[in-house]
């Protein structure tokens, strides 16, 4: 008897947990393509405060960057950048990305004039380090506190996409950390499509600093490859076959403050319910017929 009613009490407890987990409010979403990605864009930079904004435009292309780390992959038109070339605002990359003052267009040339700023006059994109493969189409980006290395959280981020024509082929994840420090999605969101040559900003913001990480999915394929010093370029684009290339400009955020974590979600704990019951069940049944009602 004991152990079932220690069963129960510890399923009452669970079920209080779930009772009683913090509920957030629902994530506000800023999105729109052409002029309404200047609008959207100016709504949420409102919304976070102003936050910290990087447009790229002071990276400088000739090897004369302020980060010495900064490697020029096509000299005066686009570079390399080291993941940590923004830890002053607080961001850290998952890997080191491009940033390039010409559309991309001399390490694509297929997609020349495709890609306008947004400001102007540099853009950001990632590409594939396997020379000649383009399947990596992934920016990562985490939060530190500004100029620091402590891991930090945002309450909200957006970017501004150029040329996202095909629905369902660009979209920011956003991440949160568990009290044991486990990686968490808060939802993917769709960056909405526009007219060639439009700019289209998606940006989503919660009512904490949970966000941990983002990843950017950014249009079906790499602009180029990048193996040692070899570039291999990915050339045009062709929606009818469902290929859509597409580079970013200006990311905005919240700026990063300690990182809140995440509660497990109520509808994980319910989902073990079933299990545990079970597992009073089984034990029951294993237990000699005589101790039923005994004092245990
Ligand atoms: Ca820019
Ligand atoms: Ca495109």
């Amino acid at each position: 008897m004991q152990r079932s009613l220690r069963c129960l009490s510890a399923l009452a407890l669970l079920c209080g947990a779930t009772l009683t987990l913090p509920a957030h409010a629902s994530p506000i979403v800023f999105s729109g393509s052409g002029v309404a990605a200047t609008t959207q864009f100016n709504a949420f930079r409102a919304a976070v405060g102003g936050g910290s904004r990087i447009a790229w435009d002071g990276v400088r292309l000739d090897g004369t960057d302020v980060n010495p780390a900064t490697r020029v992959i096509d000299p005066g038109k686009t570079v390399e950048i080291p993941v940590d070339r923004f830890r002053g605002v607080g961001a850290i990359y998952a890997a080191p990305y491009a940033v390039s003052g010409d559309g991309f267009s001399s390490v694509n040339p297929g997609s020349a004039g495709e890609f306008p700023a947004f400001s102007p006059a540099n853009t950001f994109a990632m590409f594939d380090t396997r020379p000649g493969q383009f399947d990596d189409r992934f920016i990562g980006q985490s939060f530190v506190l500004p100029g620091t290395n402590t891991v930090a959280g945002t309450r909200g981020f957006g970017a501004i996409f150029a040329d996202v024509e095909l629905a369902g082929t660009s979209a920011i994840e956003y991440f949160g950390q568990t009290a044991n420090g486990g990686r968490i999605s808060l939802g993917k969101f769709d960056v909405p499509i526009g007219q060639s040559g439009e700019h289209q900003f998606l940006g989503v913001l919660f009512d904490q600093a949970i966000v941990a990480e983002v990843l950017l999915t950014v249009g079906t394929h790499a602009l180029f490859s990048l193996s040692g010093n070899t570039i291999q370029s990915f050339g045009a684009e062709d929606l009818g076959r469902g290929i859509d290339l597409a580079v970013t400009d200006d990311f905005v955020f919240a700026t990063p403050t300690a990182l809140r974590t995440v509660p497990i979600p109520s509808t994980l704990w319910l989902a073990a319910l079933p299990a545990l019951f079970l597992l009073r069940h089984a034990r029951r049944q294993d237990r000699p017929r005589g101790d039923a009602g005994g004092a245990g």
